[in-house]
């Protein structure tokens, strides 16, 4: 249901001011709310824990935007002809998500295969084991999203907060009448707008922001999606999903007790996990209402100060926390989870099993992860899903080196590690009972010859951001990608590596390999040379083409480096110490730029 009717009634409303209301909107944003903080304080002062300092949450303005039965959409993109069926994603024996048409015939995210059969027979299952299309349509949607505005925080695979806090200050400075003011998608409890209060403009001018994200995701992505608007992440995440599918809602702080009010339990609330309910529902707290109004030193008595206060500032709605931009991932990790495993040999072949892609993701990133992670969850019939253990350990240096240099030479090495990690954790004289099995990398370094600022990063062959699949489409622009690339590289050259370049002369003759498919990229590729027919062995991670552009006195001194290196490039199993000579050798030589140490 549209609000815009009730916008309208309200501009007609405010001829009191006309044509001028909007002028000086954005400057009087904040100290228009400050009376209402005022209001919003005394009251929680009475009610709930004292102090809450409000005024950083009422002047924001976020978007929370979850993509509509994420999995399936992407399933439904990968093949077409299942767009109008009922569709529903199987991991294991569990429909983790299904598209809105079999939704409508009664099938729920998270029923069991047998059970969604019963209610939909006609429900196709697709397997949704492998995340890999997830991940990446994911990472499609929060690049687009940072296309409009650089405050983009990720929350899982299918939801981001946007701050449009910026972009509504600038349309209101740019908002010269009220004509085109009109709120879009719901107002949550279909509360009246006011156009004299500039939360609500703001507001309303958020709601449109978040229309053209949305419109923006379906257009380029072909995802819908809802969201919801609000002054805050926690009103946002809990307002977004009041109109489901493919709509968005805007929360008015006059109804954000209403929002917090209507939630089923405290656990609805992000921030309230499964323990922290338990640990309340023995204090007979159930509801957001019990949460707020129970005493603030008993609470506190109960939970400790810190928790204690910082729940019951969540159950008024109330949430400081800035959008915090994702940037790349913080780690990389899989986990499986299954009946039981309870012997060596198959946690051993489950941990094969993870590993490959993981590594792969790993590889593609192109930074070195330093910490190893194994996660076990324990067959427990008190807390079957919650009872969790970790280990972690750096990562052996002799295993770093190998990190970026494609990962058969890792596979086993490290399933010896992650093996030691679990024995940590089990002690397999007495039976197990394993029901899931997590690896994690993290600790995430950059290359040496991948740091923004080094040769090696402008040299080094990555897939565009943008898209990894190169199509005729892409041609154009990653050609001149890599013009760009090879014009910094030189520009680098210039400015730092001068020294050791000019002690070369002579330019090297080249006929630089085509780049045609990036993700195919060999490890090492092979250079043609016409005269004399040499072959010159390219360590991975350089580009041909970017190469082929450099001064000829800095590509013979490459040249002559990887030549050089081409005797000890092979034996990655030499013993450490050779492997250390060799580390020490390349310092203060150009190629220490181009390749790991
Ligand atoms: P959700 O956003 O919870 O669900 P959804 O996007 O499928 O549906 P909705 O329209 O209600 O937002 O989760 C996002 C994806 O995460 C979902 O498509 C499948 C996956 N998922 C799991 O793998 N396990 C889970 O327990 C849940 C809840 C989701
Ligand atoms: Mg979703």
């Amino acid at each position: 249901m549209a609000y815009s009717g009730q916008c309208g009634d309200h501009r007609e409303g405010g001829t009191e001011r006309p044509g001028s209301q909007f002028w000086d909107l954005a400057s009087e944003l904040r100290s228009s709310m400050e009376p209402e903080e005022e209001e919003e304080e005394e009251r929680w002062d009475g009610e709930g824990p004292g102090g809450h300092n409000t005024s950083v949450s009422m002047s924001r303005v976020i978007v929370h935007m979850d993509l509509d039965c994420f999995y399936a959409q992407v399933e439904m993109i990968r093949k077409p002809e299942l767009k109008d069926k009922p569709l529903g994603v199987q991991q294991k024996s569990i429909v983790v998500t299904c598209n809105y048409v079999a939704r409508n015939l009664g099938v729920k995210k998270l029923m069991a295969v047998k059970a969604a059969k019963e209610i939909c027979p006609h429900l196709v299952l697709v397997n949704g084991e492998d995340l890999t299309p997830y991940r990446e349509t994911s990472y499609k949607v929060t690049e687009l999203l940072e296309e409009f505005c650089p405050l983009v925080e990720r929350l899982g695979f299918d939801e981001n907060f946007v701050d449009v806090t910026e972009m509504v200050e600038k349309r209101l400075k740019q908002q010269k009448t009220s004509s085109d003011l009109v709120v879009a998608g719901h107002v949550y409890n279909n509360h009246a707008i006011d156009l004299h209060d500039r939360t609500h403009v703001a507001l309303v001018l958020g709601s449109q922001i978040a229309e053209d994200i949305r419109r923006a995701v379906a257009t380029t992505l072909g995802l819908t999606s809802c969201a919801g608007v609000a002054s805050n992440k926690l009103l946002a995440k809990l307002v977004s999903g009041t109109f489901k599918p493919n709509q968005q809602t805007v929360l008015l702080p006059q109804s954000r007790q209403d929002l917090l009010r209507a939630l089923r339990g405290v656990q609805k609330i992000p921030g309230i996990g499964y323990k922290t309910a338990k640990r309340l529902e023995t204090l007979g707290i159930e509801s957001v209402w019990q949460l707020q109004t129970f005493p603030a030193t008993a609470l506190e008595k109960e939970l400790g100060l810190s928790l204690a206060r910082r729940i019951q500032k969540l159950s008024y709605g109330d949430d400081d926390s800035p959008v915090t931009p994702s940037g790349p991932p913080q780690s990389f990790s899989d986990e499986d989870s299954f009946k039981k495993c309870s012997t060596e040999a198959e946690v051993k072949e489950k941990l094969l099993e993870l590993l490959p892609n993981l590594l792969e993701r790993v590889y593609k990133d192109g930074r070195r992860p330093h910490t190893l992670r194994l996660t076990i969850r324990q067959s427990s019939s008190s807390e079957r899903w919650f009872h969790r253990e970790s280990r972690q350990c750096p990562i052996p240096p002799h295993l770093l080196q190998r990190f970026g240099q494609g990962n058969a030479n890792l596979l086993s090495p490290l399933v010896d590690v992650l093996m030691k990690l679990f024995h940590k954790m089990i002690n397999v004289e007495v039976p197990f009972h394993l029901t899931l099995l997590s690896v994690t990398f993290s600790n995430l370094k950059e290359l040496p010859s991948t740091k923004k600022g080094s040769i090696g990063f402008y040299l080094k062959e990555m897939p565009p951001k943008r898209d990894r699949e190169v199509d005729d489409g892409d041609a154009v622009w990653l050609q001149s990608h890599w013009r760009t690339r090879a014009t910094k590289a030189r520009r680098h050259l210039e400015e730092k590596d001068v020294p050791e370049a000019q002690v070369l002369n002579g330019p090297v003759p080249f006929s630089p390999h085509p780049v045609d498919h990036l993700e195919d990229t060999p490890k090492a590729m092979v250079c043609g040379q016409p005269e004399p027919t040499e072959v010159v062995v390219f360590p991975p991670d350089v580009d041909p083409q970017t190469f082929s552009e450099l001064p000829p006195d800095v590509q013979e001194d490459l040249m002559a480096q990887w030549k050089s290196q081409e005797a000890i490039s092979k034996p990655l199993e030499k013993p450490k110490a050779t492997n250390e000579k060799r580390s020490s050798a390349q310092v203060n030589t150009l190629l220490r730029y181009l390749k790991p140490r």
